[in-house]
């Protein structure tokens, strides 16, 4: 298992983990982009959203509503904050395991 998104939500490279469970894994971006910067993954591989099936529903429900919890948990929902998906090269991806950035606090 090459994929260093796979390695984190296996818990064989570190991370600062917030929230996992059987579905997903969040932990916050090595390289903030902003005051909170979570990235929230897919246990199971998948290369990005290009990647997904009308099975994945689940997946998906599991990625947004964790984004959301994370957003009460972290303060950000009574100003807001930004999901953001990045979808190959030149959607500005660099890891190729599907992830949803939550960006907030300013
Ligand atoms: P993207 O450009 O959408 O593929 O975002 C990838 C993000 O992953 C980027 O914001 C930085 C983050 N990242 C890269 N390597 C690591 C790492 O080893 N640990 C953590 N926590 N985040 C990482």
């Amino acid at each position: 298992m090459s994929c260093l998104f796979c390695q984190i939500a296996a818990g064989n490279t570190p991370a600062q983990i917030l929230y996992h469970d059987d579905l997903v894994t969040a932990f916050r971006d090595i390289h903030p982009q902003a005051p909170t910067h979570i990235l929230i993954i897919p246990n199971q591989h998948l290369d990005g959203v290009a990647a997904l099936a009308a099975g994945h529903a689940p997946l998906l429900a599991a990625l947004f509503t964790t984004a959301t919890h994370l957003a009460t948990q972290e303060g950000l929902a009574a100003n807001g904050y930004r999901l953001v998906l990045n979808q190959g090269r030149d959607g500005g991806q660099s890891v190729f395991h599907l992830h949803l950035h939550l960006l907030g606090g300013r």
